[in-house]
């Protein structure tokens, strides 16, 4: 039998390549060896402030951006997370089980408040929302970047001590980090994760930039004084510009390094423009035509979505039956 696989990206600001290269990519390969639900995760995006149109926008460009990157609905289901209600249904239940000390362990809920002078409950209990996701569908494996994996581990605590408990409600899933996930870094500056509530638009290489807007942004994408064009993780711009320049062209490092040696750092970033715009054109392409057919893109996201709850109700009456609920 297939592995099952839960994967969902937030639809908390305008895709970027580093969502591309980082998740959706590795996705595309991955679902015909799997049986893959790829979520967007709307009801993430709201433990933080949200403009509503904007929310809005950015799901339908999401899910159109799926779509376009090559996920297929007749292989994966793909779906809002927000219309499949036992996703929140089940993160209640959760809740009511969770030692309140567990949730405190959480480093990004530190890590993201801490910048914050107010912050909502959501965001605390993100990653029960989060274990709720990835336990109402059985799953086997979630494909995460090394932030999320602490989720997965307590998501992991979570199903153990509710088996522990009521006997086998829930399978335990794995977290699985993808070994070509390079985390790609903001333009402007290398130090901090190209990340899509970035505020300044140089930081990131938006899926939806034209060809013209993504020339400028490499161009003036921050380097260094070096010379040498090669893989240094001590000189980030350089680095981070030939990583992306490895996962857009396929080529090794070896090659690359062997492509650049004695040209300019303008000769990068003309090439890079290249693969990137090439990489990129084609899902735009198709990504706008998707958004221009709203009833289209509505119905594959609510069959998206019935196939879900499909899936979902099996597991929300074991968990109801077992605790005695209905
Ligand atoms: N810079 C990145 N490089 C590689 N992969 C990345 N991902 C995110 N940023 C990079 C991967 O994309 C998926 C998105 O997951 P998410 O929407 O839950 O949130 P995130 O990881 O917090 O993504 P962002 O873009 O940084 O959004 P905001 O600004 O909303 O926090 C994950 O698979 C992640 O690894």
């Amino acid at each position: 039998m297939k592995k099952r696989i839960f994967s969902g990206i937030q639809p908390s600001g305008a895709l970027h390549i580093g969502n591309y290269l980082g998740a959706i990519r590795q996705w595309v390969q991955t679902q015909d060896k799997s049986d893959s639900l790829f979520c967007v995760v709307d009801l993430h995006a709201i433990t933080v402030p949200q403009d509503p149109k904007e929310l809005h926008q950015n799901i339908r460009e999401l899910a159109a951006i799926y779509f376009a990157a090559g996920i297929d609905p007749d292989k994966s289901t793909v779906f809002v997370q927000s219309q499949v209600p036992e996703h929140s249904e089940l993160a209640w239940i959760l809740n009511c089980f969770i030692p309140m000390g567990w949730m405190q362990r959480m480093t990004q809920f530190k890590d993201k408040s801490a910048k914050k002078k107010q912050f909502s409950i959501g965001l605390f209990d993100y990653p029960a929302l989060m274990a709720a996701d990835i336990l109402l569908y059985q799953t086997d494996a979630v494909p995460v970047g090394e932030d999320q994996k602490q989720h997965v581990e307590l998501t992991r605590d979570i199903a153990e001590m509710i088996n522990s408990k009521y006997g086998d409600v829930f399978k335990i899933p794995e977290p699985v980090i993808p070994k070509t996930g390079a985390r790609i870094m903001g333009l402007d500056d290398p130090t901090v994760k190209m990340a899509k509530s970035a505020e300044k638009p140089s930081r990131s290489i938006y899926i939806m930039d034209e060809p013209d807007v993504i020339k400028k942004k490499i161009a003036r994408a921050t380097t260094d004084s070096e010379t040498e064009i090669c893989f240094d993780q001590n000189r980030p711009g350089v680095n981070n510009l030939l990583t992306i320049y490895q996962l857009c062209s396929g080529k090794t490092q070896k090659d690359i390094e062997a492509h650049f040696q004695g040209k300019q750092y303008s000769d990068l970033k003309r090439e890079l423009t290249d693969v990137v715009v090439d990489k990129l054109t084609p899902i735009r392409e198709e990504a706008t035509k998707i958004l221009k057919d709203k009833k289209a893109l509505d119905d594959m996201l609510l069959k998206g979505a019935e196939k879900a709850r499909g899936l979902a109700a099996p597991t929300m009456n074991k968990v109801k039956a077992a605790i005695g609920l209905g």
